[in-house]
């Protein structure tokens, strides 16, 4: 056991529900930051109606089963909802009062919560529970890291994941969706093609962490993640809940050229068409402090300043430097880039176009795609 960091500022719930969430974020506690070896402390939970499921997870920190049967919601998010509301009446959420370790749980500033669209717990039974968790924890930002189904899965799976967008987006205060279409290998056998999709879902999560727990100089904090990612205020026009948030890993910092490249691809898969006009820009630099010059680093932040600027909105930038603890990198550089209020992909709008049930997101979409003619 290493020694934890006394001075941890911010307090972070991470929540995985159905079959993906679960399996994502059992392997994110096990590898990433798996109590042994990080020095901040994160509450992880699983949710799920498949008790199979659940006992195969390894590393989180509590499961918690909605409905007694456990086995699952068949696809079916009506079932998944009724099982989660059961579950709040029946006090089966109830473990979410207390971190795993059995303390009371704290004021959770940050909140992750992540799901794959298009089956029945994590479609039907997410946004009930995010629900729960905005009532019991309402300082927090919860942001939903969302997984949309590929082409293979297309059609019912489409249609029940495009409600849950809508529904989620109604909820949350800020949405990475990962599109596990563009991202699945199809060479590999199913139970692998999916995981270099989870390697980004680990990713976008590992980036709000780092940036939240390690210290920097100049420094980028929770505070301001929280002002990035804070939902669109009444009478913000044309800003969306979409953010891109990942970190781009490089040899040596004269691999910088290869940065846009790079952000290109991660676009397509975090399902982002442009950051032109977005609202926020947070770039953190992590490296040994020996390769990565002033010069480099801002060549880096005009790359992505540029093309926010194309639809004529000055964004809030800000950017950090984290060297400390950071020898053992050598010459390798981390950048860790958050947008909000991003361009989704056409078939983020479209979806959210067919079903936007909700007042809200129906305004919402509509002062977003006036201005910008999508
Ligand atoms: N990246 C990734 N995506 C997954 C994984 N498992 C499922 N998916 C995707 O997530 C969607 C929802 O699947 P699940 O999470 O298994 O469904 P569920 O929420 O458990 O719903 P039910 O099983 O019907 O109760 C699927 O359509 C897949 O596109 C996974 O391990 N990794
Ligand atoms: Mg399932």
């Amino acid at each position: 056991m290493i020694d934890r960091d006394e001075e941890q500022s911010t307090q972070i719930l991470l929540v995985g529900i159905g079959g993906a969430g679960c399996n994502i974020v059992d392997q994110v506690a096990g590898q990433y930051i798996n109590p042994a070896t990080y020095p901040y402390k994160v509450d992880v939970y699983a949710i799920n109606t498949d008790r199979q499921n659940l006992r195969n997870l390894q590393n989180v920190g509590m499961t918690i089963q909605l409905g007694k049967k456990g086995r699952g919601a068949g696809s079916d998010p009506e079932r998944g909802r009724r099982l989660a509301l059961k579950a709040i009446s029946d006090g089966a959420l109830d473990a979410l009062k207390h971190s795993p370790d059995g303390e009371e749980a704290p004021e959770y500033d940050l909140i992750l919560v992540t799901a794959g669209l298009g089956g029945g717990t994590g479609t039907g039974s997410g946004p009930v529970i995010v629900e729960y968790l905005r009532e019991m924890f309402p300082e927090a930002l919860i942001m939903g890291i969302l997984i949309y189904p590929e082409d293979m899965e297309a059609g019912v799976k489409t249609e029940i994941a495009k409600q849950g967008l809508a529904e989620y987006y109604g909820l949350l205060d800020s949405i990475v969706v990962i599109n596990n279409g563009s991202i699945v290998d199809p060479n590999k056998p199913i139970s692998e093609a999916y995981e270099l999709a989870d390697k980004y879902v680990a990713n976008t999560i590992m980036t709000i962490l780092d940036i939240s727990e390690d210290y920097g100089k100049p420094n980028l904090d929770f505070n301001d993640i929280q002002k990035a990612l804070e939902p669109p205020r009444p009478g913000e026009q044309n800003v969306s809940k979409f953010a891109f948030v990942s970190t781009i890993e490089l040899p040596s910092a004269n691999d910088v050229s290869k940065v846009a490249d790079i952000l290109n691809e991660r676009k397509k898969h975090l399902s982002i068409k442009s950051f032109s006009g977005a609202r926020t820009l947070l770039v953190g630099f992590f490296h040994s402090g020996k390769s990565l010059t002033w010069e480099k680093a801002q060549a880096v932040v005009s790359i992505l300043k540029n093309e926010i600027i194309m639809a004529g909105r000055q964004p809030y930038v800000k950017a950090g430097d984290f060297t400390k603890n950071k020898e053992g990198m050598l010459d390798r550089v981390k950048i860790s880039v958050i947008i909000s209020g991003v361009n989704p992909d056409s078939y983020i709008l479209n979806a959210l176009q067919d079903a936007a049930a909700e007042r809200e997101v129906e305004e919402i979409l509509k002062g977003f795609q006036d201005e910008r003619g999508t």
